[in-house]
């Protein structure tokens, strides 16, 4: 039987790294196997595209870094994703192709239908079974991300560019309902983790 294709999602810190580990450990005590995952990355050739998107000095175009965004997902998917799922494995992947719709389009001003190219071209009909998105005001989130190391290329965007990224995420929740669950991570970490609990208990 294919593993379930998990994705979480949100904005600057959101609280996915905490909440990652919560999502894998509730997996693994319902006798599943758990492959966790991350993009940009997840594979040797996909670190270091990672790199060179988070970290690179060179200015880069905005189609440049769209394509990166996918090379990277291309070598992930044929090499992480897909395997993983066929063998029975569930895939819970920090960040997917949610992503590059709030941040390169909503935040860089991509049109939709040239990422829905690549996404087609990318992926075939393979999404998400499920999307729990973290969401919570800008400002909290930034707040949360300052304090830690120094910010990479994305959270050095100004404050509009990450309103930008939360409306066309919540914009996407809204157009699939079935997918995806809106998590307010505003909350106490005791509360997120209970609504995670909840949307997953309800998977089928
Ligand atoms: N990107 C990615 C694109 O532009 N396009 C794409 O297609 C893809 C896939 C890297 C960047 O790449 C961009 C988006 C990103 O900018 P990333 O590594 O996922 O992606 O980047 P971050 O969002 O920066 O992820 P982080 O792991 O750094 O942040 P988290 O996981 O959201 O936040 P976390 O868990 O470290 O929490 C932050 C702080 O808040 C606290 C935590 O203890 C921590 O200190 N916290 C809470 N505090 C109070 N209450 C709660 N409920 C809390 N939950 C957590």
């Amino acid at each position: 039987m294919r593993g379930r294709f998990i994705t979480l999602e949100g904005g600057e810190g959101a609280g996915k790294s905490t909440c990652l580990a919560f999502v894998r450990e509730y997996l693994e005590q319902t006798g599943r196997r758990v492959v966790m995952t991350r993009e940009p990355g997840g594979t040797e050739l996909g670190e270091k595209i990672r790199d060179l998107l988070l970290h690179g000095r060179e200015s880069m175009c905005v189609d440049t870094e769209l394509l990166l965004m996918f090379a990277a997902r291309a070598e992930h998917l044929a090499t992480v994703i897909r395997p993983s799922l066929a063998n029975g494995s569930d895939v819970l992947c920090d960040r997917f192709t949610d992503a590059t719709y709030a941040y390169q389009g909503g935040g860089r001003g991509v049109p939709e239908t040239r990422i829905q190219v690549l996404e087609n071209w990318v992926q075939g009909d393979l999404r998400p079974d499920l999307t729990l998105l973290l969401d919570l005001p800008v400002d909290q989130g930034l707040a949360r991300a300052g304090s830690r190391s120094a910010p990479d290329r994305f959270e050095r965007e100004q404050l509009d560019f990450f309103e930008r990224v939360r409306t066309s995420y919540l914009a996407a929740a809204k157009r699939e309902p079935q997918r995806f669950r809106v998590i307010d991570a505003s909350l106490t970490l005791p509360a997120v983790l209970e609504q995670l609990r909840n949307a997953l208990a309800a998977m089928p």
